[in-house]
């Protein structure tokens, strides 16, 4: 299970040792301005010294601040700025132009292309430190924000309880699911499981009692189907398994080995063993019409016929 991002996260995302890619083609310059950057804490300098492998060399790793030679033979800086922009991953990357150049054209061209900064040369050390420094800094703050939106994201996923994911998660990728199978004409299944009597359980041995075998329950199912399978909390005491590739006929079986699997399952609690079952209704999708919404209410009738029929069973 995935917990809240603390500011103990954030404060992570500031200490990543930041990789700066210094791009000159006279190796000696290069050198000048890696000694100079060595006032930048913890941060690891690299000298390309040929402008054709700077896109590749961000593709090893993106760095977090690039200093751009503009004068070079064969790919000049522009060039170069322009095919680093032009993949995705290189886009936000801050990249600062460096040349002894000093036409106002070439300033207006190297941001028109998408540099973050410009320096001319002779480079003043206090200049490129407080200018990479700002640049590093916004760039940390702008990974932590990307990290801590990654984990609210999974979290708002995830049902806190089991760790499994939960009913908007689900919706989300079963109906991806649909649209594939809909694609390569597949079958889909989903089988829908609602633990029997689980008020009485409750009742009789506590709430917290009730958790795990909720916890048990979510477990065992992930544990029991292929990776491919998605297992979800509905909502209370109800799951779902979605099987791509899979006929009614084989998600029966399946439920069936679940259920089976269920009535055998040991809840241990605070010294108390218990056993739970759970009643088990069986859809194949009618694809490629029906809805998500309508396969799901198919699968809960026949969980209901489950219900009726005497509990701990699997209907279709
Ligand atoms: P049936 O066999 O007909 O399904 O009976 P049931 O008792 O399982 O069904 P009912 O819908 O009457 O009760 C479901 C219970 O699940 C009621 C609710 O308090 C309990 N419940 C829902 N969410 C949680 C939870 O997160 N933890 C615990 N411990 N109980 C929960
Ligand atoms: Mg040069
Ligand atoms: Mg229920
Ligand atoms: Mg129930």
């Amino acid at each position: 299970m995935t917990s809240p991002p603390t500011r103990g996260d954030l404060a992570r995302g500031e200490s990543h040792s930041a990789r700066v890619v210094i791009v000159d083609d006279v190796e000696p310059n290069a050198r000048l301005l890696a000694a100079m950057l060595e006032g930048l804490e913890g941060a690891r300098v690299t000298v390309v010294t040929e402008a054709r492998q700077v896109v590749d060399h961000c593709a090893v790793e993106t760095p977090d601040l690039v200093l751009l030679d503009y004068r070079m033979p064969e790919v000049d800086g522009l060039t170069c700025l322009r095919r680093l922009r032009d993949s995705s991953a290189n886009q936000d990357i801050p990249v600062i132009m460096v040349t002894s150049d000093d036409s106002a054209d070439l300033l207006r061209e190297a941001f028109d292309a998408g540099a973050t900064d410009f320096l001319r040369k002779p480079v003043d050390e206090f200049e490129l430190l407080a200018r990479s420094r700002n640049l590093l800094r916004l760039r940390a703050r702008e990974r932590a924000l990307t990290e801590a939106n990654a984990a609210l994201e999974r979290l708002a996923g995830e049902d806190p309880l089991t760790g499994s994911i939960n009913r908007r998660r689900f919706m989300d990728a079963a109906g991806s699911e649909l649209t594939r199978a809909t694609r390569h004409r597949r079958p889909v299944s989903v089988a829908l499981f609602d633990i029997d009597h689980f008020k009485a359980i409750n009742d009789t041995r506590g709430h917290a009692a009730g958790d795990a075998a909720l916890v048990a329950l979510a477990r065992l199912c992930r544990e029991a189907v292929r990776a491919s399978d998605l297992v979800a909390r509905l909502g209370g005491e109800e799951f779902v398994v979605l099987l791509p590739e899979t006929t009614l006929l084989h998600a029966v079986e399946t439920a069936e080995r679940l259920r089976a699997a269920i009535a055998r399952l040991c809840v241990e609690h605070q010294g108390d063993t218990f056993s739970v079952t759970a009643s088990v209704g069986v859809a194949q999708w009618a694809a490629p019409d029906e809805s998500l919404d309508d396969l799901l209410r198919r699968s809960d009738d026949a969980m209901y016929r489950a219900k009726a029929g005497g509990r701990n069973r699997v209907e279709r």
